[in-house]
């Protein structure tokens, strides 16, 4: 076994893979979380995440001492911050809970130690924190490392990214960048770039924000082929036909913790400049209410024409494909918004058994009873079953791959 200890504060997307990837290298992970529930399954062997391949590393790692899950930390080597950066009222974004994990480190804090924040964080966290340790423990000044390397892991692929994806790490300092270099060589099968802190802070947020400003893109086109009375998908499919042209995918709109959430750090902290990442950002919430008022003209044109209200089966509530995370789903806020007008929703996720206040609905059973077919997430269990005969909306493109 490795001799040195790690310190992962924050077990959940993220820390917990982490923490379990590492741990599985013969190194000793000490998890930290703050909800004793989480901390229990943990330290049974089990996950409270659905990610695959996670739950054999957790199981082998808890039954060889190798990782444990406890509500405070400890002294050790090195202590890697991975805590959610959620957004308070106004898209600001809300560091209370990296801060609150440096504050219950410090007092464990050693000569030599290495700080990695792994956080999504806005550009000049990193040299906040070291400032705010420093404060408390002035005698580590030049003592320590620090450093940021923010995570860039695909739910659902988790465990092979964190592997193979490369990493970009950048420390307060020339040292510290080493250091944490040194320490990610250790499981990280990728390259690893080195960088100081602020741009690695700022290639996360960019990193999404690009995918952001290319989604609006095609969704921007969906809308206006809507109009034209083209087909987006075979427009796309010919477009990027073009060496240099790769449009991405319209959807009713962008959903998950990250791409729909980090432009957002950009555009509060450089207001002025950063207008088209907010511009994009309003395109792609623009788009899920597009989809709100298709559905409904579509449903109010059924009424008209048959004299009764159209049963709508609704087909996908997750944020993408094939997983069962609800997080800043557009297509769960689409459904929750109509049965909250009235209209009669038929809601189906095969990905997920219950839903707390919607009641789910079997999938072949809705497609058979519903008038209308709006297919919102392109599931796999959802492909080449269309049914001709019913009115049909379909806003990922159901057949497509
Ligand atoms: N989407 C589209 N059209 C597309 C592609 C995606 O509408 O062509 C939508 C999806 O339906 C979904 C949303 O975008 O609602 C986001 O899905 P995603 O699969 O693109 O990304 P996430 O949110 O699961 O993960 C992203 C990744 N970032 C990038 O690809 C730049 C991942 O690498 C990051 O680690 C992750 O955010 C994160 O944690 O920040």
């Amino acid at each position: 076994m490795n001799s040195f200890k790690i310190v992962i504060m924050g077990l959940g997307y993220i820390g917990l893979p982490t923490a379990a990837l590492i741990s599985s290298k013969n190194i000793k992970v000490h998890g930290v979380d703050i909800n004793q529930n989480i901390i229990d399954i943990i330290n049974k062997g089990n996950i409270h995440i659905i990610e695959p391949d996670l739950e054999g590393l957790v199981k082998y790692s808890v039954s060889n001492n190798l990782l444990s899950a406890n509500l405070n930390p400890i002294k050790a080597d090195i202590f890697i911050i991975a805590v959610p950066t959620p957004f308070k009222n106004g898209h600001k974004p809300d560091t209370s809970y990296v801060e609150s994990s440096i504050k219950m480190i410090i007092p464990y804090l050693e000569n030599n130690n290495l700080i990695i924040i792994e956080s999504t964080c806005p550009v000049g966290t990193t040299d906040k924190m070291k400032n705010f340790i420093f404060s408390n423990r002035p005698e580590l000044k030049d003592q320590i490392y620090i450093a940021y390397c923010p995570e860039r892991v695909l739910p659902g692929k988790i465990i092979y990214e964190l592997e193979n994806n490369d990493r970009v790490i950048g420390g307060i300092n020339k040292d510290s960048t080493k250091k944490a270099c040194d320490f990610y060589s250790i499981f990280v099968k990728g390259k690893l770039h080195g960088t100081n802190a602020k741009t690695a802070e700022m290639c996360k947020l960019v990193e999404n924000s690009y995918r952001d400003v290319n989604i609006a893109f095609a969704n921007e086109l969906s809308m206006i082929c809507d109009e034209a009375k083209i087909n987006v998908w075979e427009l796309i499919e010919l477009a990027n036909k073009h060496p240099r042209v790769n449009i991405l995918k319209p959807s009713p709109g962008v959903g998950g913790h990250c791409i729909a959430v980090d432009p957002w750090f950009i555009v509060n902290d450089f207001n002025k400049n950063a207008k088209l990442i907010r511009t994009s950002r309003e395109v792609n919430i623009y788009k899920t209410e597009w989809v709100i008022q298709k559905i409904k003209d579509t449903a109010n044109d059924f009424e008209k024409s048959s004299n009764k209200k159209p049963k709508i089966a609704c087909l996908g509530l997750s944020f993408k494909a094939d997983i069962d995370d609800l997080r800043e789903s557009p297509a769960l806020f689409i459904i929750k918004t109509l049965i909250n007008e009235g209209y009669n929703i038929l809601p189906v996720e095969p990905n997920i058994k219950e839903y707390k206040k919607i009641k789910l609905f079997d999938y072949e059973n809705a497609i058979k009873e519903a008038d209308i077919l709006v297919y919102l997430v392109s599931h796999k269990q959802f492909k080449n079953k269309i049914i001709k005969s019913k009115v049909i909306l379909d806003f990922c493109n159901i057949n497509s791959n």
